[in-house]
C-alpha cells in the first residue's frame, strides 16, 4: 500500500504498475481528489491506457476537509464554500467523470455503481471484479465510480443520506456501464 499526494494517485499507480506489471494495482480517490486537484492526472492516465484500476468514491463534496464544494456538487446543494447552494452561473455544472473518461480510447472499462442497498453492493462487487479482470488482461485503464453518502457534511442522518443519494444524485450520475472494450471487440 502506498500513499500518494492528493490527486496524484494515478501517477504513483502508473509507476508501480509499469515496474510490477504482474501485480493488480488499484487506486482509491475521492471526487475532490479525482475531479478537482487530480483531473489532469486521471485524464492522462486514461489516455495512456495505464493498466490499473481506479475506485472513484463520489460523495459530491470534499468530505475530509469539512464539506467544501467539489466539481461534483449538485446544483442547489449547500457546501461550506457554496453557502447559498451551487448555482450554474457561479460554479458551472456538476462534472460527470465517468462519462468524460468513457470518451477516451485508452479507457477499457468504466462503470458507475452505488452501495445504498444489498443489490447495489453486489453489483458494485461484480463491477470491481470485472475491472480487475480487464486490468489482468492488459486491455487498458479501468475505473469504477462508487456513489457514496456523506451524512455529516450533507447535514443528514445516514438514512436520510441514502434517500438523497437515490433521489438527487443518481439522476445526475446515472448508474451503468459507460465503456466496455470487451463488448466492442466481441
Ligand atoms: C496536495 C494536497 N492538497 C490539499 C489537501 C487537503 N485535502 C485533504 S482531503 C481533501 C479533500 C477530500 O475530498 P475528496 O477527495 O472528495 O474525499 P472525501 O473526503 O470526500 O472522501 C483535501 C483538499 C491535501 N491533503 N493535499
Ligand atoms: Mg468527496
Amino acid at each position: 500500500m502506498h500513499e500518494a499526494a492528493h490527486g496524484r494517485a494515478p501517477a504513483v499507480a502508473t509507476g508501480i504498475k509499469r515496474v510490477l506489471p504482474d501485480r493488480v494495482v488499484f487506486t482509491y480517490q475521492g471526487d475532490g481528489d479525482l475531479a478537482a486537484i487530480g483531473t489532469a492526472e486521471i485524464i492522462h492516465a486514461a489516455m495512456r491506457g495505464e493498466k490499473f484500476t481506479t475506485i472513484f468514491v463520489n460523495n459530491a463534496v470534499y468530505g475530509m476537509t469539512g464539506g467544501q464544494m467539489a466539481p461534483t456538487t449538485l446544483i442547489g446543494q449547500h457546501a461550506t464554500t457554496a453557502p447559498f447552494g451551487r448555482s450554474i452561473e457561479h460554479y458551472g455544472s456538476p462534472l460527470q467523470m465517468s462519462e468524460l473518461l468513457a470518451t477516451i480510447p485508452g479507457a477499457a472499462y468504466i462503470e458507475r455503481v452505488t452501495v445504498t442497498k444489498p443489490a447495489h453492493i453486489a453489483k458494485a462487487k461484480r463491477a470491481i471484479k470485472k475491472a480487475f479482470e480487464i486490468q489482468i488482461q492488459g486491455l487498458g485503464f479501468t475505473m469504477i465510480e462508487v456513489l457514496s453518502t456523506c451524512p455529516t457534511n450533507w447535514g443528514m442522518t445516514p438514512i436520510e443520506a441514502l434517500g438523497w443519494l437515490e433521489e438527487a444524485m443518481i439522476p445526475v450520475y446515472p448508474l451503468g456501464v459507460f465503456r466496455d472494450v470487451t463488448k466492442k471487440e466481441a
